[in-house]
């Protein structure tokens, strides 16, 4: 109840009564009453104010379940939200929460987290309170094969978002896809994506697409500091990470079933293709055993990214190949 209650709260201008949460809820007011406690003591800024009711003041940078929630604008991605204030891996808690069931669509958030997972062995860095470490649950009936696209649409999802709320903030600064998975602004990485999957023969049982987002860091660790950034720096002041979470899982949604009706992506090249940073650029393609360069011309409608060597195009696989700019990360 206190989701649907914050929910409330976020949603009136002026004050909403004691008696009207009451009957709404059908619960007393000391059960309201002992609500609104707990969201003040999570930081949320309530007034009460005798005869008016409850009016919401302020809303602290949280990325707890009752925070997303009454942000969110979705049918199926992230209803079913669990938040960690610290634990190892989104991703590893996803895989847990699929083996045990968990529907489609569940959301494992942390604040923090210990051991983020980059791809190949790779790790995440993270600092409490300040980025967003979130992983999805799905559960597509659909080849294994065409799994890995998903993190291209993820990465689609993340750039809109993203661009997006610059744009509301009146920002012009450009989010920009780095095939095949990490999201730049400047030239520097702010989003990276790890889709793990658990399948059984030719089966998918479960897919953790994972996503970390560089919302208000103003600082990294010495080893990437000059490759990586975030919104905030961007835009020159923090964002509220629910709302960022809550507008990528919207065009996770969208685009997701845009992905479904044909497994793979013809209805989102055009989208991917329009933000692709490497477009038009030379790259390197990292093919272990016979390096060679070309022109990023886009992808094709399996995600592949298509380079033109010599006259004629080449489509590079994700799990085979890196891709660098010949003149540095991009
Ligand atoms: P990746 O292998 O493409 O990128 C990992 C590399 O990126 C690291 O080796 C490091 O150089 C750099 N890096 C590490 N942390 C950051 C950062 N915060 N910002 C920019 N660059 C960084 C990308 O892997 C996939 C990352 C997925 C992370 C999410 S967070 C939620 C979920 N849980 C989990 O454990 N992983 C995913």
């Amino acid at each position: 109840m206190k989701n649907q209650v914050l929910e409330l709260l976020r949603q009136e201008d002026g004050y909403i009564s004691g008696q009207e949460l009451c009957e709404r809820f059908q619960v007393s007011r000391t059960a309201v009453w002992k609500i609104v406690n707990q969201l003040k003591e999570e930081g949320y800024g309530i007034e009460a104010v005798k005869n008016r009711g409850y009016r919401l003041v302020s809303v602290p940078d949280l990325v707890t379940e009752a925070e997303i929630q009454s942000c969110l604008h979705t049918e199926v991605m992230g209803r079913n939200c669990v938040y960690f204030a610290e634990t190892d891996s989104t991703n590893i808690q996803i895989r847990r929460l699929a083996e045990e069931g968990a529907p489609n669509g569940t959301l494992a958030v942390a604040d923090y987290q210990t051991a983020g997972k980059g791809r190949r062995g790779r790790g995440w860095s993270s600092k409490a309170g300040e980025d967003i470490f979130m992983s999805l649950l799905l559960r597509p009936q659909m080849n294994p094969a065409n799994a890995s696209m998903l993190t291209l649409v993820m990465g689609l999802a993340g750039a809109r978002a993203c661009q997006e709320l610059l744009l509301e903030q009146g920002c012009q600064e450009q989010i920009q896809i780095k095939w095949p998975n990490d999201l730049v602004w400047r030239g520097r990485k702010i989003c990276g994506i790890l889709t793990e999957m658990g399948a059984e023969m030719e089966v998918i049982q479960y897919l953790a697409v994972g996503i970390g987002i560089n919302v208000n860091a103003r600082e990294f660790p010495r080893e990437i500091s000059d490759k990586a950034a975030s919104l905030c720096m961007a835009l020159g002041y923090p964002l509220r990470r629910a709302e960022v979470i809550a507008r990528v899982l919207y065009y996770f949604e969208r685009d997701y079933q845009v992905f479904l009706q044909t497994e793979d992506l013809s209805g989102l090249v055009e989208d991917y293709t329009e933000r692709l940073v490497n477009c038009g650029r030379q790259v390197q393609v990292m093919d272990p055993g016979k390096e060679y360069t070309g022109i990023a011309r886009g992808i094709n409608s399996r995600g592949e990214l298509l380079v033109e060597v010599d006259g004629e195009t080449r489509q590079v696989y994700a799990g085979e190949v890196s891709v660098r700019g010949i003149y540095g990360y991009i």
